[in-house]
C-alpha cells in the first residue's frame, strides 16, 4: 500500500500490484492510517513519580534515569536482572537490534518475545521434521491451486479476510475446504467439511485421518521411502487411532474422518494449512507434527501447489522469529548454543564469544519469575502488551508490580504500559522505514511516510541511546535503518534464515525477495524442499505421537472447556483497535459463545451479564448464545483488558518443546451476576453437558 499525507491527516492507498494481497486490507487495515494522528498517541516520555502519577520528561532525562537504575540493579544483582521482551510486530531491523541490545549491552540471557505466544509451536514442529521454520514453504499464491485444502485450527475468514480469497478454487466445483474447529467459525461455515471436535484433541483426528489414508492404501510409498525418515513409528503409533475410537475422543462423527480422508488422498494437490487453534496448546507441538505426518505421508510437501504450510499470525510473525528475539536463537535462525555461530556473532558484534549469553527463560517463564528470588529485577517491554495478552494475566500483572524498573515502549497507552515506571514513545509503522518478512517468507521494505508527532522516535533510536548510555555508544552507531539491515545482513549469512543477498535497493526494484537468499542463490526461493530438506540426511522426519488429554480437563466444579481467540474487528490486546470508532461499533465488547443448549441449562440469556471463573480468576462477560458453539465448551475472545481479559482465565501449562501456553483450552464454570448460587448448582447437575 501507498501512504498520503495531506490536510485531512493520513490515506492508505491499495496497491494492487503487489502480489501477496492484490492489494487487499482487512477493515483494520483500512482504518490503520486513523490511528497515525490519533489525539492519545504517546508524544514525550513520561516517568512515573513517587505518588504514581505520569509526568513527562525530555529524552534525555528518561534515558538517564533508566540507565541509572539498570546499573544500580546490575551491580547489585547481577547481569541476568534486567530483562528484554519483545515482539512479532516489530520490524526486521528493531528485532534483531533488540537482541543485540540484551546480548551486547546488556549482557543478559532474559530475552524472549510475544511470538513464543503465537507460532513457536509451528516453528518448533516444522524445524524438527522438516528443518526450516517457514511459515508457508510456498508463495500464497499456491493456495489458490490447492485441489483440497484441510485447515485446522484457523479462522481467516475473520483473522486474515484477504487469504479467504484464495480459497475461492477449493469453494469451486471439485475443490475442497475441511476446516477442524470446535466452533462453527464464519469459515467453518464455508467449508465442504467441518469437523467440529472437542478443544484438545487435534492430534486425535490428525491420526485418524492417517489411520484412514494408510489402512486404505491413499499414501505415496515411493515418497516416504525416497524422501522420509521414521515412517515405521507413525504407522504404527496410528495403527490404534481407528474411527470409532476416535469419534469417542473428539466427537466427530466416523464417517467425517473418513470422508476427509478420502477429501485428502485422493486429489493431486491436497495442502494443509494449521493456525493457532492447534498450536497454543501444551501439546501444539506434537498437533503440528500430526498434521506434518499426513502431508509427508501423501507425498505432499515440496510439490508444487500442495503441502503443509503454518499462517503466519503478527504483522512480521516470520522475519521477528528469526533475527534473536527468541531466547535460545541468534540471528539468521541459529542457535545460541552452536559455538559456531557464537563465534560468528562474537566477530559481527566485535566482543567475546565468551561474553554472549546463552539462553533464558520463555515467555511465560520469564513474565513468571520477574521480581522473585532468582528472577530479574528490571524488564525492558517493546512492542507487547503483556498485562492482557499473557496467560494467567492476573499473576503477570502482579509480577510486572514487583519489579523494581519496568521501561514500556509503545505508541499508545497500554495497560502494560500504566504498570511502568517508565513510557519511552515510540513512532508507528508509517512513521520510520524497516523490513518486515510476510507469511510467505517474502522479505518486504517499508519506506517511512511521515513524521512522528512530538518527541516520539523510532525503537531503533531509542536502543540507540539507552546502548550509549550504558557505555556501547560505538556498537550502536547507525545513521539508518538500512545500516541496521546491512549488518544483519551480515550476522545471518550461511544461517538457515540467510538474508545476505539481499538489500533495500532490491526489495524496494522487486516486490521483496524470499529468504533464503545466500551469496550463492541471490534470487531467494520462493519454494522450499523440491529436492531436498534441509535437515542432516536430506530427508524429512515423521514424529509419532499419542493423545494427552489438555492439562485440565473440565471437571465437576469447572465444568465446561473455554477457548479462546479472535474476532474479526478486533486486533490483540486492543490497544490500536479499541481506539477506532468503526471497529468499535462493530466489536465494542468480549461476548462468550455459549450454545442455546447450554444456555438454557444454566438459566442464562442472550446479552445477560455473567461471571466467568476458573482456576485461575474470575472475568465478566456478557453472554451470546450460538449456534455455533459445542454444548461443552464456551468461546471468549482475547482483545480487552480488566474485567474483560479472558486471561484472567487462561491456563499458563506449557508445551513442553516450544514453551507455548495452553490459550485454547481450559475448564471454566459460568455463574450469572445476578443469580450466582443457582447458576452454580444447575451448572454442576449439568457437568457432562
Ligand atoms: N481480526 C484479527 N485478525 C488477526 C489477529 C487479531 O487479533 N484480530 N491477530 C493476528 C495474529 S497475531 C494471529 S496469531 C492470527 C491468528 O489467527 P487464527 O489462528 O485464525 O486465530 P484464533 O482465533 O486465535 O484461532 C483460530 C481458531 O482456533 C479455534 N480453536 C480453539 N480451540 C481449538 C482446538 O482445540 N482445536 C482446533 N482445531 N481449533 C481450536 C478457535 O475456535 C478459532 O476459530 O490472527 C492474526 N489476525
Ligand atoms: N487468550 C489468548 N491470549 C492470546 C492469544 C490467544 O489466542 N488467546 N494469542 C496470542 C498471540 S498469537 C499473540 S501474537 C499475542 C499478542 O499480544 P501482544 O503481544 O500484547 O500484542 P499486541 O496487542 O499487538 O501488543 C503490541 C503492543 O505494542 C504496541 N506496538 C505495536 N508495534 C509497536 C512497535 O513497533 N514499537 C513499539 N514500541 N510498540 C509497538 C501496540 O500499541 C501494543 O500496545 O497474544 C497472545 N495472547
Ligand atoms: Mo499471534
Amino acid at each position: 500500500m501507498n501512504l498520503r499525507y495531506d490536510k485531512k491527516g493520513v490515506t492508505i492507498e491499495a496497491r494492487e500490484d503487489f502480489p501477496t494481497n492484490n492489494g487487499g486490507l482487512c477493515a483494520k487495515g483500512w482504518t490503520s492510517a486513523e490511528l497515525i494522528s490519533h489525539r492519545e498517541r504517546l508524544t514525550a516520555p513520561l516517568i512515573k513519580n513517587r505518588d504514581g502519577e505520569f509526568e513527562e520528561a525530555s529524552w534525555v532525562e528518561a534515558i538517564k534515569h533508566i540507565a541509572a537504575r539498570t546499573e544500580a540493579l546490575q551491580n547489585e544483582f547481577g547481569n541476568d536482572s534486567i530483562s528484554v521482551f519483545g515482539s512479532g510486530s516489530l520490524t526486521n531491523e528493531k528485532a534483531y537490534l533488540l537482541g543485540k541490545f540484551a546480548r551486547v549491552a546488556l549482557k543478559t540471557s532474559n530475552i524472549d518475545y510475544n511470538g513464543r505466544f503465537c507460532m513457536s509451536s509451528a516453528a518448533a514442529a516444522a524445524n524438527r521434521s522438516l528443518g526450516i521454520d517457514r511459515g508457508l514453504p510456498f508463495p500464497v499464491e499456491d493456495v489458490r491451486h490447492a485441489d483440497t485444502i484441510l485447515l485446522a485450527g484457523s479462522n481467516p475468514a475473520e483473522t486474515m479476510p484477504v487469504f479467504m480469497s484464495y480459497f475461492r478454487a477449493p469453494l469451486r466445483p471439485g475443490g475442497r475446504l475441511i476446516v477442524i474447529d470446535p466452533r462453527k467459525t464464519a469459515t467453518a461455515a464455508q467449508a465442504t467439511l467441518h469437523l467440529q471436535n472437542r478443544p484438545g484433541t487435534d492430534l486425535v483426528v490428525a491420526n485418524g485421518i492417517l489411520h484412514v489414508l494408510i489402512r486404505d492404501h491413499m499414501i505415496d510409498a515411493k515418497y516416504i521411502e525416497e524422501r522420509t525418515e521414521d515412517f515405521e513409528q507413525v504407522r504404527s503409533s496410528v495403527s490404534v487411532y481407528w474411527p470409532e475410537q476416535v469419534e469417542r475422543i473428539t466427537g466427530v462423527p466416523e464417517p467425517d474422518i473418513e470422508l476427509a480422508a478420502k477429501m485428502l488422498g485422493t486429489v493431486r494437490k491436497p495442502m494443509i494449512l494449521t493456525g493457532r487453534g492447534i498450536e497454543q496448546q501444551s501439546q501444539g507441538v506434537n498437533n503440528v507434527n500430526a498434521f506434518i505426518n499426513i502431508a509427508l505421508a501423501l507425498g505432499s510437501v515440496g510439490k508444487r501447489r500442495a503441502g503443509w504450510g503454518c499462517i503466519t499470525g503478527q504483522g512480521n510473525g516470520q522475519g521477528a522469529r528469526e533475527h534473536g528475539l527468541k531466547t535460545d536463537q541468534l540471528p539468521g535462525y541459529r542457535s545460541i548454543y552452536d559455538p559456531e555461530a557464537r563465534a560468528h556473532m562474537a566477530n559481527i558484534w566485535g566482543v567475546e564469544e565468551a561474553d554472549i549469553p546463552k539462553g533464558g527463560r520463555s515467555a511465560y517463564e520469564l513474565l513468571d519469575s520477574l521480581g522473585t528470588a532468582d528472577g530479574p529485577r528490571a524488564m525492558f517491554i517493546v512492542g507487547s502488551n503483556v498485562a492482557v495478552s499473557a496467560p494467567n494475566a492476573l499473576n503477570v500483572v502482579k509480577k510486572l508490580k514487583a519489579l523494581d524498573l519496568l521501561v514500556v515502549s509503545d505508541f499508545f497507552m497500554s495497560e502494560t504500559a500504566e504498570l511502568a515506571d517508565v513510557i519511552l514513545p515510540s513512532a508507528m509503522w508509517a512513521e520510520e522505514t524497516g523490513t518486515m518478512t510476510n507469511l510467505e517468507g517474502r522479505v518486504v521494505l517499508r519506506n517511512q511516510g511521515g513524521d512522528a508527532p512530538g518527541f516520539a522516535q523510532s525503537d531503533l533510536q531509542m536502543i540507540c541511546q539507552m546502548a550509549a548510555a550504558l557505555g556501547y555508544a560505538e556498537k550502536f552507531n547507525y545513521s539508518s535503518a538500512e545500516e541496521v539491515f546491512d549488518e544483519l545482513r551480515e550476522a545471518s549469512r550461511g544461517g538457515k534464515a540467510d538474508y545476505s543477498a539481499i538489500t533495500y535497493e532490491r526489495l524496494d526494484a522487486e516486490n521483496g525477495v524470499f529468504w533464503p537468499a545466500p551469496a550463492n542463490a541471490p534470487e531467494g526461493q520462493p519454494r522450499l524442499f523440491a529436492i531436498e530438506f534441509p535437515t542432516p540426511s536430506g530427508k524429512a522426519k515423521f514424529f509419532a505421537a499419542r493423545h494427552k488429554d489438555i492439562a485440565e480437563m473440565p471437571d465437576a466444579e469447572y465444568p465446561l472447556y473455554l477457548t479462546t481467540g479472535r474476532v474479526a474487528a478486533q486486533y490483540q490486546s486492543g490497544t490500536q483497535t479499541r481506539r477506532v470508532a468503526s471497529l468499535n461499533a462493530r466489536a465494542a465488547l468480549p461476548l462468550a459463545e455459549l450454545h442455546p443448549t447450554t444456555a438454557r441449562k444454566l438459566a442464562l440469556r442472550d446479552g445477560e451479564l455473567v461471571k466467568a471463573i476458573s482456576r485461575r480468576g474470575t472475568s465478566e462477560f456478557h453472554i451470546k448464545v450460538s449456534t455455533s458453539a459445542r454444548l461443552d465448551t464456551v468461546f471468549v475472545p482475547f482483545h480487552w483488558g480488566g474485567m474483560q481479559s479472558v486471561n484472567r482465565l487462561t491456563n499458563p501449562a506449557l508445551d513442553p518443546v516450544s514453551r507455548m501456553p495452553e490459550f485454547k483450552a481450559c475448564a471454566v464454570r459460568i455463574e450469572s451476576i445476578s443469580a450466582p448460587q443457582s447458576a452454580d448448582r444447575s451448572q454442576r447437575k449439568n457437568a457432562n453437558v
